[in-house]
């Protein structure tokens, strides 16, 4: 057969006969390598069709860019990471450069071009697949590598479907999804980064690239994951660690990691589609504390402004927008507003003409302004890759600092023009690199929402709060990111935690879904499962539409309401820890809500459908989510000890278990060797907590620590070193706690520690700085800390789990207690 070809194919091509076997292939290759140029840490290479450059950014991450046409001059609205100058190795051979650091090697063959990647002790990790490699169909790039045995994937951001990416493909278009499907792809925002796991081995891939993107990972093929972008230059970021949280770490350098929030955005936030006048907004308020339900943040949604044109007030309905604000200021309220990115064409209108005046609007290529239909009308859309388009935005957030505006939330900015897709030929300023829509589209929320936290840091006297829908790669510099219009379903809140959790897998720690369900009305046991789940979510916010029930705490029955109140109280206390674990995610990018695949990667349960919802809030919390609609369910228990929040009962990690449940209380354990910092309860971060820093440890088998943070929770003042830090840890094989030094000029508002005691030996004698002391025997619950409302069930068991306690002085030197 193969014989008869060979001479067939050529004799058919010369008779000039249209096969498709003698037409020119639409797919092009790599091909092979013909100059090599190494050059420190840096290979230039050319190679018959393409031109490639692999550089080593740092021992564990280097970048592979590939071209057809010589690489243009590096720009990137995501990395932030300039290449550092680790120890490298780099040798030529006739087959290939092999490039090695402490970390990783990598070898590029050169017959043809293709990359592979290894441990330093040789396993491999990652390899192109051969045949295939880099090639282009017709403008779209796409690298292809070969699937590995049992080979799983995690990330790629807002994705919905399971937790284990494999046998799936999905798109980046950042899109306007109202009440999306639990299987709908693309969402609102493009995060092209991954995580590989196979053979004990974990690996990042972080494909920088804004035009449209596609990831396939086994997707109607048994051969290949692959990743590629519809144009542009392939232009991929290798990171190889041996922890996941290190490829996290690795990649939060490379594309940054968020600031330090306001402490009032960590706590709980009303929220609805819309509410106004003035008035309203004021009864909510009043409501919430009058009702004894702790909340910093009411937000108001576009009904705020007057005809939905931007940086205006609705003065029919909010006649005193300062005023109001500054009410709601000493209720302890903050407030944050919507922005959309369409500004009403309205001559006359203050806004809209600054922007003509500024130039600041984008237009077609014949000098036309762009205009697309939104909430006012007609409307023209800033250029947010122009610099003078963000310098135009941040002068107009200003505004907002007026009115005494804490917060902006930014909407429709995949942008939407009401869902229709914006053409292809308006152009886009790019930093000065002038592009279309096609590669400007998938950061526009990126740089939107960069735009008004700039703005906000300028105008605002204190941290601002920035939320997108939209976003791209490095989003977390600026802004938390919310999951948009999910529905009131059982699936959705779900769904939703996956999202969250592949959102922080992807770098972004700051991250919230719209608790209750945006589109529908939730059942109240619905409601009360996702308000017990918010109190471990990063932007704890409820949210709903225009026309669905309202969805305060209070309007699902005084049973409900109980419930609520309880995991919101229980969600103040647990600030100081929670605090602690966001400057954890600004210093090394680690999610606050993490998906249980960061810490038990090659735990297979962890993947397992049945599971795959479990995740960690911070270190020490594990939350099994279920549908409201459940009884029973089962859990999973990763290896170690885990106790269960409300009880302290003992469960004994690798195995899995079914438990009732019940809806007063949300499945919520804690690790083995936990160190969780609480607080009395306060109603809002505008009030003070009583003294006492509570500290709750937990016994495990393995040492452990946590960084306790604290600073004033609104200032910039904690850059200069106005902060208090100080590591607590746990070591079982001494048996001491310690508590290092302080750090920082900041002074703790808490001067005693209470350290609480749960599962350790009750008869060991506890050594206080080397003096014995006594441990006093101490009762108390984790929920009900809101008067009378301990739901059954709750207290701690005491006499099968007794918890001890010491009150000890926080000084601010070293402490040490031996148990
Ligand atoms: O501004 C109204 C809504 C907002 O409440 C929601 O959270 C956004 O995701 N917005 C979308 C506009 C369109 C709603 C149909």
């Amino acid at each position: 057969m193969k014989k008869k070809y060979s001479v067939l194919v050529p004799l058919l091509c010369l008779f000039t006969v249209k096969a498709a076997y003698c037409q020119q292939s639409p797919v092009t290759n790599v091909g092979t390598v013909t100059a090599v140029k190494i050059d420190q840490q840096k290979v230039t290479i050319k190679t018959t069709n393409a031109f490639a450059e692999v550089d080593v950014y740092t021992p564990s991450v280097i970048r592979v860019r590939i071209d057809k046409q010589p690489l243009k001059a590096d720009f990137s609205y995501a990395v932030v990471g300039q290449p550092l100058s680790p120890k490298v190795q780099i040798n030529e051979t006739d087959d290939e450069v092999d490039i090695v650091t402490d970390s990783l090697k990598a070898i590029i063959h050169k017959k043809p071009f293709a990359v592979v990647f290894y441990t330093t002790d040789g396993k491999l990790i990652n390899e192109d697949e051969q045949g295939l490699t880099t090639t282009w169909v017709e403008q779209a790039v796409t690298t292809y590598k070969k699937m590995q045995d049992d080979e799983h994937f995690i990330g790629l951001g807002e994705k919905t479907g399971n937790l284990d990416r494999k046998g799936n493909g999905y798109t980046n278009w950042n899109s306007d999804v109202y009440g999306y499907s639990i299987s709908q792809d693309p969402l609102y925002s493009t995060i092209p980064f991954y995580i590989g796991i196979h053979h004990q081995l974990n690996y990042g891939i972080f494909l920088d690239n804004t035009y449209q993107s596609d990831f396939n990972f086994g997707a109607s093929n048994n051969r290949f994951s692959s990743f590629g972008a519809r144009g542009g230059e392939m232009n991929y970021y290798f990171i190889y660690h041996k922890k996941v949280a290190d490829i996290i770490a690795s990649y939060t350098w490379l594309t940054g990691r968020m600031p330090m929030p306001p402490i009032w955005a960590l706590g709980y936030q009303q929220n609805r589609y819309s509410y106004y006048p003035a008035d309203e907004v004021m009864r909510i308020a009043h409501t919430l504390r009058e009702k004894r339900i702790p909340a910093d943040g009411i937000t108001l949604d576009i009904h705020y402004m007057d005809k939905y044109q931007l940086f205006t007030w609705n003065k029919g309905r909010f006649p005193d927008p300062a005023g109001m604000n500054a009410e709601l200021n000493k209720l302890g309220f903050k407030t944050t507003v919507i922005v959309d990115p369409g500004i009403k064409v309205e001559k006359g209108a203050a806004a809209y003409e600054s922007g003509l005046k500024d130039d600041v609007y984008i237009k077609y290529p014949d000098g036309q302004y762009y205009t697309g239909q939104v909430w006012p009308g007609w409307c023209n859309f800033t250029d947010f890759t122009n610099p003078k388009g963000r310098e135009w935005w941040r002068k107009q957030v200003k505004f907002f600092a007026e009115s005494g505006v804490s917060g902006i939330w930014n909407d429709m900015n995949e942008f939407s023009t009401w869902g229709q897709k914006a053409p292809d030929n308006v152009l886009f300023n790019y930093d000065g690199h002038l592009t279309s829509m096609l590669q400007a589209h998938n950061v526009y929320g990126l740089q939107m929402a960069r735009s008004s936290y700039e703005g906000a840091v300028e105008h605002f006297k204190e941290r601002p709060f920035v939320l997108s829908r939209s976003g791209y790669a490095g989003l977390q510099r600026y802004s938390a990111l919310w999951t948009g219009d999910n529905r009131a379903e059982d699936d959705h809140m779900l769904q939703g935690v996956r999202l969250l959790n592949s959102l922080g897998v992807s770098g972004v720690a700051f991250t919230g879904m719209d608790i209750g369900g945006f589109t529908g009305n939730p059942t109240t046991n619905l409601y009360i499962r996702w308000m017990e789940l918010g109190a471990f979510i990063p932007y704890y916010r409820n949210h709903t539409a225009l026309n669905s029930k309202a969805a305060e705490p209070w309007t699902f029955g005084e049973d409900a309401l109980d419930i609520v109140r309880n995991y919101i109280s229980l969600r103040y206390q647990m600030l100081p820890y929670i605090y602690s674990t966001f400057y954890n995610a600004t210093q090394n990018g680690m999610p606050v809500m993490r998906s249980l695949a960061i810490d038990y990667t090659f735990d297979p349960k962890v993947m397992d459908v049945a599971y795959q919802n479990q995740f960690e809030f911070g270190d020490a919390f594990m939350i099994a989510p279920f549908e409201s609609t459940k009884d029973y369910g089962k859990v999973y228990f990763p290896k170690g000890t885990w106790y269960e929040l409300y009880t302290g009962a003992k469960e004994e990690g690798g195995t899995a278990k079914t438990i009732d449940l019940n809806i007063n209380k949300l499945p919520v354990y804690v690790k083995g060797g936990s160190i969780i910092p609480m607080q009395s309860l306060i109603q809002s971060t505008a009030e003070q907590p009583t003294d006492t820093l509570t500290v709750h440890i937990y016994n495990g088998d393995t040492a452990n620590s946590l960084v306790y943070y604290e600073d004033d929770g609104k200032s910039f003042n904690y850059q200069k070193g106005d902060f208090y830090k100080r590591t607590i840890s746990l070591n079982p094989q001494n048996n001491s706690i310690t508590f290092n030094a302080a750090e920082g000029s900041y002074k703790s508002h808490f001067r005693f520690i209470k350290v609480m005691l749960h599962g350790f030996d009750q008869t060991a004698a506890v050594k206080l700085n080397g003096s014995p002391l006594k441990l006093e025997q101490s009762s108390f619950s984790f929920l009900g800390a809101a008067a009378n409302t301990d739901p059954q069930g709750s207290a701690y068991q005491a006499e099968s789990n007794p918890v001890k306690c010491i009150t000890i002085t926080n000084d601010q030197g070293k402490i040490q207690l031996n148990y």
